[in-house]
Order: C-alpha cells, then sequence, then structure tokens
C-alpha cells in the first residue's frame, strides 16, 4: 500500500499523509486540505518545510497560506461587501479593508475528516467539511467535499471540489500551492512561462481588479517566452508596483505550463483565470527553508478575484441554493531530462 499515515496532533486531529512510490512523493495535511511536499525523485519542488518536526505549528504560523485550500472565496472582495439578491452582506475586513481568502475561518483553518481510496497507483484522500455562514458571515451553509488524487505512474495531482449550498452564495475555491522546481530554493527567475499568450488584468493601488482590459506582457516586451527574470525586470508599472505577479491572467487554453530546465509543471483547470503570485516583499523570516522573495510562484486556478463587483448578477463565483457546485484543477510533473 502506497500511502502512510502519520498523526502529528492527536488532540487536534491533524495528520500527515504520504503517498509515494520509488519515483516520487506526494505529502498532505488534513488541517487546511494542504500539500507540504512533493518530491520527484529527491527534488523537492514545493514550498514549506516537509518533515513532521514543528510542522504543525509552522502552518498554523506561516501568513502566505503555503500549500492549503484557500475558501469560500479565493480572492479579495473589494472592501469585504457584496450585495446578493437584493441583500447587502459585510464579511470580515481581513486584508485592509478587503475581505481576503474568504477570511480568518475558511479551508485553510480547518482540520478536515478524510477517507483514503486506495487504487494501487491512484490514490485519493477525500476531505469533508462545511462552511458555515456564522464563521464567515457568507449566506449559506456549504456542505463540502475535496479530493485530492495522486496518481503515481502520471506525477498527476488532481483536486476536485463539490459542494452544494443551503442559499445563493459565492463560491470559489483554490489551492495556495507555491512551487519552485529548481533544487535550490532560492529563486524562481530561470522558470519559463510556456504560454505565449501571457495576459494579466491590472489593479488598482488597493489591489483590486481594476478593469477587464488585460496588459499582454509578450507583447509588452516583445518576447514569446517569458522567464520570472524577464517579467521582474520588464519595467512594467504592475510588476513594479507590486514587486512581481500578485495578478490575474486569463486561461485562453484551461492550461498553463512553467518549467525550468529538468522538469515542467501544467496545470489544467476547467476554471477560466489562473492567479499567479511570485511571494512578493517577504517580511516572514524562513531562512531554513529558503522562504525569500521570488522564491517561488502559485498557480491558483479560480474565478477572477471580486468577480462580484466586475460581473454583478452574472458572476461566475454565485453558487445557486442546491445546486451542485463540481470543479476540477490538476498538476502534472514532466520530466524534461
Ligand atoms: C495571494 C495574494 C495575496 C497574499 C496571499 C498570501 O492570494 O493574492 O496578495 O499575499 O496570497
Amino acid at each position: 500500500m502506497p500511502v502512510h499515515i502519520e498523526h502529528l496532533d492527536k488532540e487536534k486531529k491533524i495528520d500527515l499523509i504520504t503517498v509515494y512510490d520509488e519515483h516520487s512523493e506526494i505529502k498532505f495535511l488534513n488541517f487546511g486540505m494542504r500539500i507540504v511536499s512533493w518530491k520527484i525523485g529527491n527534488r523537492e519542488i514545493v514550498l514549506g518545510p516537509n518533515d513532521s518536526d514543528n510542522m504543525v505549528q509552522y502552518y498554523e504560523e506561516n501568513p502566505y497560506c503555503f500549500g492549503a485550500t484557500i475558501g469560500r472565496y479565493g480572492g479579495r472582495i473589494a472592501n469585504g461587501a457584496f450585495e446578493l439578491n437584493g441583500t447587502s452582506y459585510q464579511l470580515e475586513q481581513n486584508d485592509n479593508t478587503h475581505n481576503l481568502h474568504g477570511g480568518q475561518n475558511g479551508l485553510q483553518s480547518k482540520v478536515c475528516d478524510y477517507e483514503i481510496v486506495d487504487n494501487g497507483n491512484i490514490v485519493d484522500v477525500v476531505y469533508s467539511t462545511e462552511l458555515k455562514s456564522e464563521d464567515d458571515h457568507f449566506p449559506g451553509n456549504i456542505d463540502l467535499k475535496v479530493i485530492h488524487q495522486y496518481d503515481l505512474a502520471k506525477l498527476k495531482w488532481t483536486i476536485t471540489y463539490e459542494a452544494e449550498s443551503t442559499e445563493d452564495t459565492l463560491f470559489n475555491p483554490m489551492n495556495h500551492v507555491y512551487f519552485n522546481l529548481n533544487e535550490s530554493n532560492e529563486s524562481i527567475d530561470n522558470h519559463v512561462i510556456q504560454n505565449d499568450h501571457f495576459e494579466i488584468y491590472p489593479l488598482k493601488d488597493n489591489q483590486i481588479v481594476s478593469t477587464l482590459e488585460t496588459i499582454n506582457i509578450n507583447e509588452e516586451t516583445g518576447k514569446n517566452l517569458l522567464t520570472f527574470k524577464d517579467i521582474f525586470e520588464s519595467g512594467l508599472s504592475q510588476v513594479e508596483k507590486y514587486n512581481g505577479l500578485d495578478h490575474p491572467a486569463k486561461l485562453n487554453e484551461k492550461t498553463f505550463k512553467v518549467s525550468n530546465e529538468d522538469l515542467e509543471v501544467s496545470m489544467e483547470t476547467d476554471q477560466e483565470f489562473v492567479v499567479v503570485f511570485t511571494l512578493n516583499d517577504v517580511d516572514w523570516n524562513d531562512k531554513e527553508h529558503s522562504i525569500t522573495e521570488h522564491s517561488g510562484f502559485t498557480l491558483e486556478a479560480q474565478s477572477i478575484p471580486d468577480d462580484i463587483h466586475l460581473y454583478g448578477d452574472n458572476a461566475p463565483s454565485i453558487l445557486k441554493k442546491g445546486e451542485q457546485f463540481e470543479s476540477v484543477t490538476s498538476y502534472q510533473i514532466n520530466q524534461i531530462k
């Protein structure tokens, strides 16, 4: 059986779940339904500590939500306020005046029940949990399952979200994994975005999406394939302002690929957007794990942040009462050499 379970904190019921064979190994925590390690051979490709010592405390304190399932709403909602079906809702303002990640009581902070379905080469960790209106002040209670599947033969991690709400609400979950495909985690400068269309949505000074008119970074820089270094050094005001990327990008092909010389991570999703965050302005000191600015990047598949203000009643994140929500995003590692 390619699964190992370690009870890290019996009181809090936090378990570390390892799925492995001789080629690769992936580790999940039921606290925040997070990925905490993914090794291809000896190469660790996600940021954060991957051994169990002090792991719980680390992830409780980590301000960047390393590897966590985020929701009910992935990005920022301007001023933490919105209107739905004529009713106004005021959410927690946990990011300046905004609501970020659905607030502090979101999925990232929950310890979830889970079951393992072991089919040999393919293992599912099936988490069950709920989001309550009284905890995050969104309308409706949501029953949800998050399935983390690892396919050992394909080196493919697939996330499925299944949910149902008791009232019309907003639901826009995502995962906050940070990749660095290099042997050393110091920088992502050399990573190449393999999509030849990288269009981002500009943010206002307050980090909220300002317009649906995109900036095409390939056109702006005159480069077909961009390294993160090209982007950091592009001089584009949006990049300067945020010291990197913290922007939604349009997914024309529902796939997004980033590689270094050895490995490629290929994301596939049914979502329309991906938020790419490049760990800008790090003020949380973790030298032991080489967590410094630009030492990792996220590929957060979701609806565009603040879609409720951008699209109103047509916002893709609106989940109707009783409607079945299902969304799938996968990350696959291709070995280049
Ligand atoms: C992403 C970003 C935010 C924040 C967080 C940890 O969601 O959009 O700016 O820093 O990660």
